[in-house]
């Protein structure tokens, strides 16, 4: 990486750049939610855009001199909806939360019902955690996953004629099953709800055809667009044409001011990235490389909640273990393998210490990690996890991931 002007201004800040490069090179990435984006989606985040104020929509500006800027806002709009299939986007939302956030602001008052996946279950913070704004100024009714890790498609429906819904969620950040939109969309219907898909795990699935796309069923999907579809970190919402108005309003003057239009540029890029075949192969492979890994965890003697992964991401139970995800995690740190700790369905630990390990495809996908790589991940993580108080067998392990590492430079 450049940072040559960098260095010269502030060598303190490009000093832990480059700390922080070395760590992404030399370490396994299996946090589901990060990747490593292109040198170009880079150069866009890194260029003059940044320079620039842009509140409106492209030609309905408060400030001139956004000629250059619209056009490259209408790039980005277009690809969004031509790659998921919706009639409008709106690509200005700072990150995922404030996607959902508008479209919370574009259909919903306060107090008013909404029904979507518990967080503890694997929902979003911004799906109705009683923490966040979703769950301190709406009403809302959470439904979880059964012994299977599945979406109880009965139980959800049940839940929608007790609470009567004005608007349903599906989408997860932590749901390891293909999700039936067509049946979210048969329940929506049924009690006259709207539906929203936040589809940021899974977008570069939907986006290559690997995953069923939301586009026919949902009124709203939103999305990151540095998971999965491998972009800037940012939001998207896309809408269907009736409620697009209401959207942009949502975000702008609702809840946004200027627009990062040099992340929105970063988005363009990556959405063209995501429209070439190669992309559809990588998407392929994060779902041949989950497997892979859980295969190896389950043959390892580990359990997976829900089994098999039929996605990007996983979680291992680590109940049978004695073990907890906090330390676990820590110790998952020390081999070179970087994912984070996650609860468990009927968690006996807190949040904080938990009883599970999330991890996910698409980084080390990026990279160029294949099936067999998979294979001896899942066997450092069960050595780490199994001899966690044996130093000596840590110390080889580093070993082991940092070999994989060197097999499948990053950024180099
Ligand atoms: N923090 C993200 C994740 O890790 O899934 C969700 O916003």
């Amino acid at each position: 990486m450049n940072l040559e002007n960098l260095r010269k201004v502030d060598n303190e800040v490009a000093e832990q750049i480059d700390l922080e490069l070395k760590r992404q090179q030399e370490n396994i990435e299996l946090i589901a939610s990060e990747n490593f984006t292109s040198l170009a989606v880079m150069e866009a985040c890194g260029s003059v855009l940044t320079n620039k104020y842009a509140e409106g929509k492209p030609h309905k500006r408060y400030y001139n001199g956004c000629e250059h800027i619209d056009i490259i806002e209408e790039i980005a709009q277009k690809r969004a909806c031509e790659l998921f299939g919706m009639d409008h986007a709106n690509v200005q939302p700072h990150s995922g939360a404030q996607a959902n956030m508008a479209v919370f602001m574009a259909t919903l008052k306060p107090g008013d019902r909404v029904l979507s996946m518990d967080l503890s279950n694997g929902g979003h913070l911004s799906h109705g955690s009683p923490v966040n704004f979703s769950g301190l100024y709406y009403d809302v009714a959470g439904y979880g996953i059964n012994e299977n890790g599945e979406i109880d498609y009965d139980n959800v429906r049940e839940m929608a004629i007790k609470h009567k819904p004005k608007l349903i969620i599906c989408g997860a950040s932590n749901y390891s099953k293909i999700i039936d939109f067509k049946k979210f969309r048969e329940i929506a219907d049924e009690v006259g709800a709207l539906l929203l898909a936040d589809i940021a795990h899974i977008a570069g699935l939907v986006a290559a055809g690997i995953h069923p796309s939301p586009a026919p069923y949902c009124d709203f999907v939103t999305t990151t667009t540095h998971k999965s579809l491998r972009g800037p970190r940012g939001g998207i919402i896309m809408c269907k044409e009736e409620y697009a108005k209401d959207i942009d309003k949502a975000v702008f003057p609702g809840l946004q001011g200027g627009p990062l239009e040099h992340i929105i540029a970063g988005k363009a890029v990556a959405l063209k990235e995501a429209m070439q075949p190669e992309f559809k192969e990588y998407a392929k492979q994060i779902v041949k490389n989950a497997k892979a890994l859980a295969q190896g965890l389950l043959d390892e003697g580990l359990d997976i909640v829900g089994g098999m992964t039929e996605n990007h991401l996983m979680t291992l139970d680590l109940r049978k273990t004695g073990k907890t995800g906090k330390d676990m995690a820590n110790v998952l740190e020390r081999v070179g393998i970087t994912a984070n700790k996650n609860t468990v369905p009927n968690d006996p630990q807190s949040p904080f210490v938990t009883s599970g390990i999330r991890l996910g495809t698409p980084a080390v996908t990026t990279r160029g990690f294949k099936e067999e790589d998979m294979r001896q991940v899942a066997k450092i993580i069960a050595t780490a996890i199994f001899s966690s108080d044996n130093e000596n067998v840590l110390a080889d392990l580093r070993k082991d991931s940092l070999e994989l590492c060197k097999k499948h430079p990053l950024y180099s």
